[in-house]
């Protein structure tokens, strides 16, 4: 793992939220994206060599308006850059870590990303990502 790429927030509504991260963190946020694979609408913000991810959900079927619904808002996943992700997804399996995919699928901000199921990683859901070349 080369460093942690983004923490994920799940968020009731970005309009509300995307304020008051740039208040807390103060940077403006430089992208809003809708990733319609995950029925979500991201909002990043660079933190010197990370970002901070919020996440609001744009339907019931998103993984995001689930945890809203079981959890309330808060954070949601911690996401590692890798430099091989196909490599590191046959690490981690062979290590007993449940990917939730099988191949990496392309997420928001130009990555291939995976996830890891939390019940294995002490109740933290994992995404590792590499940049799309
Ligand atoms: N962090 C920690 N635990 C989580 C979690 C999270 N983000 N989301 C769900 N869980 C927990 C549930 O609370 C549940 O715990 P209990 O068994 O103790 O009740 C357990 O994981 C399994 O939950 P489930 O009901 O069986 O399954 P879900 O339908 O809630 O799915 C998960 C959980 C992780 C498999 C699913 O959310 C998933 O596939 N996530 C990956 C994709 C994703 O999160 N996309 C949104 C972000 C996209 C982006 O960043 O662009």
């Amino acid at each position: 793992m080369l460093r942690v790429e983004h923490i994920g927030i799940a968020v009731n509504s970005l309009s509300t939220s995307v304020p008051l991260f740039e208040k807390l963190l103060n940077t403006p946020c430089y992208k809003q994206e809708e990733v319609t694979s995950e029925h979500v609408i991201t909002a990043f913000f660079q933190q010197g060599e990370s970002k901070i991810e919020l996440l609001e959900a744009t339907g019931p079927e998103s993984a995001i308006a689930k945890f809203l619904d079981k959890k309330g808002e808060g954070m949601h996943h911690i996401a590692f850059e890798v430099a091989d992700i196909y490599a590191e997804m046959k690490r981690l399996q062979e290590e007993g870590f449940v990917l939730l995919q099988e191949i990496p699928k392309k997420g928001a901000d130009n990555k291939l990303i995976c996830f890891l199921h939390p019940k294995h990683s002490n109740g933290v859901l994992i995404e590792i990502c590499q940049d799309i070349k």
